[in-house]
């Protein structure tokens, strides 16, 4: 693996650095106690192309490879990873479904307006008794005539108070995993209704919410792949999510990294700098190693998909040790600032709390585990 960056792809991560570092980092502790992002950076994010990295120019975004859209992610998560959820839901998991599920027709009503940062659209896939499960969705779709209704409700949903669009994963039979149906319904649809959830550990800043859905009417052409491939559809986009999830994990690590050895470097304890210190070098060094070697799970997985190669199981290796990472990292961090890192003064503790979800969503863990466990052994843990 060639891990010499294009010139390309390192002028789009010092761009995004670069625009982070002044749009961001100066607002993120603000917007996190605010319990939201100003809005207006959806419209700044979308001129440096965050929400159409990966969608093609035909479509309205930049076309670029994999490596940059991790490169963006890893930028997003070092900045704020409310932003980064925000991204990866709305040019991710939906940009993605759409592009290689979607008809043409789709294609050109959705993406353009994704890539633009005009609309955004939200990944309808958890609900309140069916998470890791998610073969088992229990949201219905019944056929009528050529329109199909929707039934149901989902939780956690990402951007969901905010998305213009949501992609529904509904049962429209009872064959578990193969009943599952996808369709692209209009948040402004009647019987369609967003509610916040309030009270997250983290990601502060992005909306978070639960739909539900009563008797939303939508035409067939409204349906995402055939019927009863919703739940393959779902599985290869969160495929993807997972290794943008591990992306926004390195940034966190990276940050982490940054801050521990610019306060360790700058405050003097017992007469001299923190950073002079055997424990607190050890803290930082482990930092440093985390984040190369989530960093290089990632680009493997990015490198795969450049090349069309399979890399489910890489990804799943990228985002259970990148999570797992972050979370280590942030706590460290904390170590490092000493009771300073327990406020929201310096980003170590948001980094804490951003980064423990990371270890949850898009797959638990325990489930990486179970996948990349099967992709061993041929043993499937799941029946
Ligand atoms: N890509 C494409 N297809 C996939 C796939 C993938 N990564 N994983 C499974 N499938 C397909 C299988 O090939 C199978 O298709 P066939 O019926 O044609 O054989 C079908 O989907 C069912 O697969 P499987 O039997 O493995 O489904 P399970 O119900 O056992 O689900 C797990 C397996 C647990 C892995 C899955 O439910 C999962 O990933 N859960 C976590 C969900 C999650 O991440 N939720 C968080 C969402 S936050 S947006």
């Amino acid at each position: 693996m060639d891990l010499t960056l294009t010139d390309e792809q390192q002028a789009f991560r010092d761009l995004a650095r670069d625009f982070l570092d002044h749009e961001a980092v100066p607002h993120r502790t603000q917007w996190d106690r605010d319990e939201s992002v100003d809005l207006e950076i959806i419209a700044k994010m979308a001129e440096i192309g965050f929400f159409g990295l990966t969608i093609p120019e035909e479509y309205g975004g930049l076309g670029g490879d994999y490596l940059t859209y991790v490169l963006g992610m890893e930028e997003l998560g070092r900045a704020d990873s409310a932003l980064r959820g925000i991204v990866s839901v709305s040019n991710g998991l939906f940009g993605k479904s759409v592009l290689g599920f979607g008809t043409e027709e789709q294609k050109q009503e959705w993406l353009p307006r994704i890539a633009s940062g005009t609309s955004l659209g939200c990944f309808g896939l958890t609900e309140p008794d069916t998470g890791s499960d998610a073969g088992n969705l229990t949201s219905r779709a019944r056929r009528d005539g050529d329109d199909y209704v929707l039934n149901g409700q989902k939780l956690f949903i990402t951007n969901g108070t905010w998305a213009d669009v949501a992609l529904v994963f509904a049962r429209t039979s009872d064959d578990g995993p193969r009943g599952v149906t996808a369709f692209l319904v209009p948040t402004d649809a009647a019987g369609f209704e967003a509610r916040e959830v309030k009270g997250k550990l983290g990601l502060r800043g992005q909306a978070t919410a639960e739909l539900f859905l009563s008797d939303v009417r939508v035409p067939s052409s409204a349906r995402l792949g055939e019927e009863g491939q919703g739940f393959k559809i779902a599985m290869t986009s969160l495929d993807k999510g997972r290794v943008s999830v591990a992306a926004g994990c390195v940034g966190i690590v990276q940050g982490c990294l940054e801050t521990s050895v610019s306060y360790a470097t700058s405050r003097t304890q017992f007469g001299k700098q923190l950073a002079g210190f055997q424990l607190v070098q050890a803290l930082i060094a482990d930092m440093s190693v985390d984040a190369d070697a989530a960093r290089l799970l990632v680009w493997r997985c990015a490198d795969l998909i450049d090349r069309g190669e399979p890399f489910g199981t890489a990804a799943s290796k990228a985002k259970l040790f990148a999570s797992e990472a972050a979370v280590r990292a942030a706590n460290n961090a904390i170590q490092v600032y000493g009771g300073a890192g327990y406020v929201d003064e310096h980003p170590a503790e948001k980094y804490l709390r951003d980064a423990r979800v990371m270890t949850l969503y898009e797959g638990t863990s325990q489930i990486q585990k179970l996948l990349i466990g099967r992709a061993e052994t041929g043993v499937n843990a799941f029946v």
